[in-house]
């Protein structure tokens, strides 16, 4: 299916596209919306609510239609339905990715290696959703009876991330009286900042790790037990305070938590795919079990409609396809995203994860080098607080930054004129990027002529606003998946794995023999290079020196 593909550039479509962008290239937005009254409905979609315009991009409809193309001619249809079959599509890990799964209705039947994983999923949500309840209406109290105040999730890379996400733009829904913390960083004041003022007796962790072997999160989980230990003295506390969200019941059971206090997913959620999964336990312990089930149901929606949606009005399919316009065709190496609502202060960090770690490879399936750009850089900041930042370089830097502006109609927190505030300057963003400002306007306005060309602005700066009603839980599982579909839809084109990571492998293999270097107390013999040896000999003279 994937194997000994014609090159991505032979194809006849991304031929096409390379002779269509020498048109496109020079066209100017104000001129394609001045061209056609009808440019901004032609050139947006409506779906599981939210509205979608692209017509901000640099883009005609005969530019569409030749995206289209190439997706038709890279296999994406063939490729959407392998996903959803449960095939092993990641192919350097033989494994199947089936994030799609843990978000599936009761009555769907997914097989994987000829067995059903619905049930196991509902089994598994289940058994989350018990737990939160008990430790939500205090029934599950610690060692000494307390009720339990605060979690804690220890995880790192996706099993930090999307609890993250889920936690900071759920926090509305969320319980007020309880305290969530998150430690991912192997760095002793991640731990020490997140526990510094809670009560070990009303405090619960929860160990999210896939393998419950990485060096970070172990590393934390056990200065929580010590912390933990130090406060309850008896090792029979670790069974109340302790949690595990893992794969791996043997590493779960040696680190001494109690294997009926394990939440099980499976080898084919990957980290980054995986917070509709048990490693959402602390999202659900926060917006409680009614929520987090509405959340997966907005995750399925939107799993239904890439898997449906004909491909024209399909918004993973739409993104995706963009993302891969500006990449390959105007050389743009980053994306922003700028949400216009606090709550998902953290989605760029999310996506972050989600889009580089999948797509940032530069070997096809097939194991050759690519010969064009693969993922761009995701970055981002919420708005308003970004434009009194780095806007200046989107809005005048030499550099093309394709723009997502997410926003709401409703605000959870209506105050005073707030919301209204923070939308108009959402709209002004956008509409400030793509139309600009022209010299001849700048100097109608009497402005010296030296100055002129400061504040020109020359727009045609290509965005897209994604519009819907409310950040709902099951509004956040919409745009998570959309993010999902559109990052496998370049990984198509792209003829990449959007789902194996080895590219974090050599780093760890090297630090894991840095760390005894580190610990010896006879002076190790370094065999690194001049540099590493340095930077070694340095930081051990260095360590113990007086301040
Ligand atoms: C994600 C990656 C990576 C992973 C972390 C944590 O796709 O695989 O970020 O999630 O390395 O791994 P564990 O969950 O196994 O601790």
């Amino acid at each position: 299916m994937t194997m000994n593909q014609p090159s991505l550039t032979e194809r006849p479509a991304w031929q096409a596209l390379a002779t269509h962008f020498e048109q496109i290239e020079p066209l100017h937005l104000r001129q394609l919306f001045a061209d056609d009254s009808q440019r901004a409905e032609r050139l947006s979609v409506e779906a599981e609510g939210i509205y979608f315009d692209y017509s901000k991009h640099r883009i005609t409809t005969e530019t569409i239609d030749l995206l289209l193309q190439l997706a038709e001619e890279c296999g994406l249809r063939e490729r959407i339905d392998a996903l959803f079959r449960g095939e092993k599509i990641n192919i350097t890990e033989n494994r199947a990715v089936l994030h799609v799964a843990l978000r599936a209705p009761r009555e769907q039947a997914i097989d994987v290696d000829g067995a059903d994983v619905v049930p196991a999923v509902h089994g598994v949500l289940d058994k989350m959703a018990g737990f939160a309840n008990r430790v939500r209406e205090g029934e599950w109290t610690g060692y000494t009876g307390r009720r339990i105040r605060n979690v804690v999730n220890i995880g790192i890379g996706g099993s930090d991330l999307g609890p993250v996400l889920a936690y900071e733009a759920l926090r509305h829904y969320s319980r007020r009286d309880m305290t969530f913390r998150f430690v991912s960083n192997v760095d002793g004041t991640d731990f020490a900042e997140a526990t510094q003022d809670l009560d070990p007796a009303e405090t619960l962790f929860i160990v999210a790790s896939k393998t419950f072997t990485t060096q970070e999160t172990m590393t934390n989980a056990r200065s929580a037990r010590e912390w933990t230990l130090r406060t309850l003295g008896d090792e029979a506390a670790v069974a109340k305070h302790f949690v595990a969200v893992s794969t791996n019941a043997p590493e779960v059971t040696r680190f001494g938590i109690d294997p009926a206090n394990m939440f099980i997913f499976w080898d084919w959620v990957g980290g980054r795919y995986s917070m509709s999964s048990a490693i959402g336990l602390s999202t659900m312990i926060a917006i409680g079990p009614d929520n987090f089930r509405a959340m997966l149901a907005g995750f399925h929606a939107m799993d239904e409609h890439f898997r449906t949606a004909p491909f024209e009005r399909n918004l993973p399919v739409l993104m995706g396809l963009l993302t891969v316009w500006y990449a390959d065709f105007f050389g743009a190496e980053t994306v922003a995203v700028l949400p216009y609502d606090q709550y998902l202060k953290r989605f760029p960090a999310y996506l972050q994860q989600l889009t580089m770690e999948s797509n940032g490879k530069s070997v096809t399936l097939d194991g050759r080098r690519v010969s064009y750009e693969t993922s761009p850089i995701y970055w981002g900041e919420p708005g308003t607080n970004g434009q009194h930042s780095f806007y200046q370089l989107i809005h005048q830097g030499t550099k093309l930054i394709p723009c997502d502006f997410l926003g709401f109609s409703q605000s959870l927190n209506p105050l005073g004129e707030h919301h209204t505030l923070l939308m108009a300057n959402l709209f002004a963003q956008s509409e400030a990027l793509a139309f600009g400002k022209p010299a001849a306007e700048v100097r109608a306005e009497g402005t010296a002529d030296w100055l002129v060309p400061h504040r020109t602005f020359e727009g045609n700066r290509p965005s897209t606003t994604l519009l819907a009603d409310q950040l709902t839980p099951e509004m956040l599982g919409k745009l998570v998946a959309l993010y999902e579909h559109s990052v496998y839809t370049q990984g198509v084109i792209w003829n990449v794995n959007p789902f194996d990571q080895w590219g974090v492998e050599l780093g760890k293999v090297l630090a894991s023999r840095i760390i005894p270097e580190l610990q010896s107390s006879d002076e190790p013999e370094l065999r690194h290079d001049g540099s590493t040896n340095a930077l070694i000999r340095r930081y051990r003279e260095r360590r113990g020196a007086a301040m």
